[in-house]
């Protein structure tokens, strides 16, 4: 049997590799750089699939580009909002994610955050390696507790029960969330969540304000001017979902005039590049996209993407299809 002929944008852990030649007839990215849009385009013209990953933007321009062989983009990540799915659809291409296997790792790191942020660790961090520690003294670095604080959650998919269940169980703090549609109350339950009515209603009410709903055009600058005036000047803002739900012109006015006490950011608008003024704010602590990079999720995330890809050539519908 023919194998289909797939395209891997980027490297993936060598497990994962070597279990897509298996199936598969594949191209890898040697050089393991983003791919530019004209690679792109000939990716989806010369493929059956194409595995992207978020440093890859399929946009119209990609895919309105003569009739794709493409059949499925199966994305190597959970959000996808770097791939344009009205367009996909109207060529009939398929589009999975890689849900679950990643949100505990997510979570862990959004923990990691609010701890650095609050305890001011990269600010310590930075004092050790540059020589400049003096010594201990009690009012050295004081940063804010993070246990019994209250967590507001917005977008309570499954990496932000994980980060409820986490703050909760293992912080005892009290978790505030707000999602879009109704959740159910078993799920209250287990992760020891309240629900609130309203973004503007959590905000007020926070010691740490979490992100975790999907980026792409519809929560473009959820997180605006308005919306940061409405945190506490001591609370802190935590992105692990993606740069465009935060203005970051609005972000870095509020650290450099501390309306807010800090950020703990893991995501960019245009990562890798980052806005000089926030690589200048102190108070935030930024890490680049690091919120799966563990080699068990990763891992993981290909093979359920190799899943995806098998089912789809196999004529089963794929498990994590999102159009
Ligand atoms: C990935 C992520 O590393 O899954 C996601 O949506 O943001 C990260 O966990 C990255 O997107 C891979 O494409």
């Amino acid at each position: 049997m023919i194998k289909p002929k797939v395209v891997v944008t980027r490297r993936w852990p060598e497990a994962v590799e070597a279990a897509l030649v298996e199936d598969f007839d594949v191209t890898f990215n040697q050089q393991d750089r983003a791919l530019t849009s004209d690679e792109l385009k000939d990716a989806v013209r010369s493929a059956d699939a194409v595995l992207p990953t978020v440093t890859d933007r399929i946009d119209a321009r990609v895919l309105d580009n003569g009739k794709p062989r493409t059949r499925i983009l199966a994305n190597y990540g959970v959000g996808y909002s770097h791939i344009d799915i009205d367009s996909a659809k109207s060529h009939g291409i398929a589009v999975t994610n890689t849900p679950d296997v990643l949100s505990e790792c997510t979570a862990d790191l959004t923990l990691t955050l609010m701890l650095m942020a609050a305890r001011r660790a990269s600010e310590g961090e930075r004092e050790v390696r540059n020589g400049d520690w003096s010594g201990w003294r009690p009012t050295h670095l004081l940063g804010s507790k993070v246990s019994n604080k209250t967590l507001g959650i917005i977008g309570f998919g499954r990496i932000g029960q994980e980060v409820a269940k986490r703050a909760h169980h293992g912080f005892g703090m009290r978790v505030l969330v707000y999602n879009r549609s109704p959740i159910a109350a078993d799920v209250l339950a287990r992760t020891g969540a309240e629900p609130v009515a309203s973004i503007d209603e959590l905000l007020p009410q926070a010691d740490f304000v979490s992100l975790h709903c999907p980026g792409g055009a519809a929560n473009k600058h959820l997180i605006n001017c308005r919306r940061l005036d409405l945190m506490k000047q001591s609370a802190f803002l935590i992105n692990t979902a993606r740069g465009e739900v935060v203005d970051e012109r609005a972000l870095v006015h509020a650290l450099t005039f501390e309306t807010i006490a800090g950020a703990g950011l893991d995501v960019f608008n245009g990562e890798p590049d980052i806005l000089p003024e926030l690589r200048g704010c102190e108070n935030a602590v930024l890490l680049p996209h690091l919120g799966s990079a563990t080699r068990e999720t990763r891992e993981a995330m290909g093979y359920r993407v190799v899943q995806n890809l098998k089912d789809f050539f196999e004529g089963r519908p794929p498990r994590d299809l999102v159009a």
